[in-house]
């Protein structure tokens, strides 16, 4: 058994007397009210979710396994040569809670590397498309594709024991997580660059194999690796996490779960919220024709799109009260790596326009940017231009997140998810008893 899984198994063992007994003694505390406006609004803020591998601070913002961003890029091993560490040491840690040694971190990028290669099959699915087809579907369909694979599901069928689960859900996210940046690159590379793939390098790890396979140049490899662990957790009530969890809830394997929860992430309101950033600064830039961007056009051109009826893409959050700290790290890359290409000078100017321009128009409770906000100025520098292509980006990202946490959701026997339904009748009737 490999040094993490060994790991995992102890931390799993440690933790199960602790839900037991929240659930044995405590199972009729109250850890909330549910209101008429959370019953209605997309259960804004009811707290009916457990989530070990992250929190989200509306004011803080994210923490992975107590630590900030900046605490995590600073705790775990780097990669030699390289300024942010070994997704495959994310992955130890987002899974145990331990920050790895520099040999655990190896072992498990060996380890995916020995899990790498996809069937071939998975090529032929993709290709099948239509040329048009959005990367995001073709990212799904080629995770749902391997879904035969599934080793939890041959386990299941023979009579796996429920305390058992959590094992052959861990070799299955394993193996599927190791395939992503594959599946990725080879998606970009045959929509966007004439089908001219390269193939992997067994030399390299997660996020540097990556690169490699975009045929980008160093520090993308850097820019993959801050990308996949800013993206990978926000805890588990977003639509992408939360829809791992669910489809996950019904003892769907991890192919079934993640393909739904990419679904998810390819909305407008969340993961594809990376692509309409660019598109409408790009769509700005060009409106402007050779004059150059001032606070005054941008702030007319947010007017224009609210006046429409459309949102600010970038902006706002259902949790965050504040400037998300995912936007704040990336911020940090260009104000190091970019400091004067004008498309990073652009997005600047937004953040300093539009903030006042959402606190005026009066329906946004956070107008501070979301992680969404930058993340397509870093891709562009690095020639990544096609931005249809940014939210697959976040898909291989919060893989790593949402996978950790079935595989817990597996370890503490999670059940089945099946909130109650009221009829707008029943609401009307309580409502009228207060
Ligand atoms: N631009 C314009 N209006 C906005 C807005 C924005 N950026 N953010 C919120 N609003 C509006 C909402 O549409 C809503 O309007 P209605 O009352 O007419 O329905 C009102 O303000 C209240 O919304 P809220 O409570 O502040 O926000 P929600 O929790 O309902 O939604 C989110 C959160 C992220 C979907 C929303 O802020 C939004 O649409 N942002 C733009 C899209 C985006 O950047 N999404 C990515 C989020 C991060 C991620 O998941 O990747």
């Amino acid at each position: 058994m490999s040094t993490l899984k060994k790991a995992l198994q102890r931390k799993i063992e440690e933790h199960r007397p602790r839900t037991t007994r929240l659930l044995k003694e405590h199972a009729d505390v109250k850890v909330g009210e549910v209101t008429i406006a959370q019953a209605i609004g997309g259960a804004r803020g009811v707290r009916c979710l457990v989530t070990d591998t992250s929190y989200l601070d509306p004011m803080e913002g994210i923490r992975f396994r107590g630590k900030t961003i900046p605490e995590v890029f600073e705790a775990l091993p780097k990669v030699p040569g390289a300024e942010y560490p070994y997704v495959e040491g994310f992955w130890h840690f987002i899974l145990t809670g331990d920050v790895p040694t520099v040999e655990q971190a190896k072992e498990v990028v060996e380890d995916f590397k020995a899990r790498s290669q996809v069937p071939k099959y998975v090529f032929d699915v993709i290709r099948a498309m239509p040329s048009d087809t959005h990367p995001m579907t073709m990212f799904s369909a080629a995770i749902l594709s391997m879904q035969r694979e599934s080793h939890f599901v041959k386990a299941y069928r023979e009579g796996l024991s429920k305390m058992d689960f959590w094992e052959p859900t861990y070799e299955d996210c394993c193996h599927l997580l190791a395939k992503l940046p594959t599946i990725g690159a080879y998606i970009y590379r045959l929509k966007f660059k004439n089908g001219d793939i390269i193939a992997p390098d067994p030399e390299l790890d997660f996020g540097g194999n990556f690169a490699h396979m975009m045929g980008i140049e160093r520090p993308y490899d850097d820019v993959a690796r801050m990308y996949f662990i800013l993206h990978s957790d926000h805890e588990s009530g977003n639509v992408s996490a939360h829809t791992v969890h669910l489809v996950g809830s019904a003892l769907s394997d991890c192919y079934y779960a993640l393909s739904a929860g990419i679904n998810g992430l390819a909305g407008p309101l969340h993961g594809l919220a990376n692509e309409n950033v660019l598109r409408w600064t790009q769509d700005f830039i060009a409106k402007l024709g050779d004059k150059d961007p001032t606070e005054d056009v941008i702030r007319e051109a947010l007017w224009t799109t609210l006046n429409s009826g459309q949102v600010i893409p970038g902006y706002g959050h259902a949790v965050l009260r504040k400037t998300d700290p995912r936007y704040t790290s990336q911020r940090e890359f260009c104000l190091k790596n970019l400091p004067d290409y004008p498309l990073f000078k652009v997005i600047n100017m937004i953040y300093k326009v539009a903030p006042d321009v959402l606190m005026e128009h009066g329906k946004a409770k956070n107008p501070w940017p979301n992680v969404d906000a930058h993340s397509g100025v870093i891709q562009w520098f690095y020639g990544v231009t096609e931005y249809s292509f940014y939210t697959v980006l976040f898909g291989i990202g919060r893989a790593i997140g949402t996978l950790a946490n079935l595989v817990w959701d597996r370890a503490l026997g999670y059940p089945i998810e099946r909130p109650k339904s009221l009829t707008t009748a029943m609401l009307e009737e309580i409502a009228s008893k207060k």
